[in-house]
């Protein structure tokens, strides 16, 4: 046989503080730090990163003459027209290697143990040629060219 349930004021209110307690600890818990470090404005512009290294490539002939070759790596970059990119180029072989890239008016310096960043947005396709001036050529320990492809 089935009763009626009689509820007083005071179970009304230990229930009411109950789920107001469950309520608040269900809304911390989706608060995780993780969660509010979740982008939500979806219109800022965004930057793809691209990571770069120095690199060299060494040898030395049969007749005991050392070769070494400077390089960037990756030596490509592929780009969409009208992304804006951001390289971050570590230094890991060689001193120092000033550059600059062509047609887009960058300059920099990336130097031994420290990591450049250079930020572009190319609007028009075409291959952008990045040059250290210090290895431009065979002749300098290079050729030190990477080749931004933009398409
Ligand atoms: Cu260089």
């Amino acid at each position: 046989m089935r009763g009626i349930w009689v509820i007083n004021r005071k179970q009304l209110l230990v229930s009411a503080a109950c789920a107001v307690i469950v309520m608040g600890a269900l809304f911390m818990m989706n608060r995780t730090p993780a969660n509010d470090a979740i982008p939500t404005d979806t219109s800022a512009p965004k930057t793809r990163v691209i990571h770069m290294v120095t690199g060299e490539f060494s040898t030395t002939t049969e007749d005991g003459k050392k070769l070494e070759a400077y390089r960037w790596d990756p030596g490509t970059i592929p780009v969409n027209k009208g992304e804006t990119v951001t390289l971050k180029i570590a230094g890991i072989n060689g001193h120092s290697h000033p550059f600059v890239i062509e047609g887009l008016n960058i300059k920099g310096e990336v130097t031994k143990g420290e990591e450049t960043e250079v930020t572009f947005k190319a609007e028009e396709e075409g291959i952008y040629r990045l040059i250290c001036f210090a290895h431009p050529d065979l002749a300098h320990n290079g050729p030190m060219i990477a080749y931004i492809v933009v398409d």
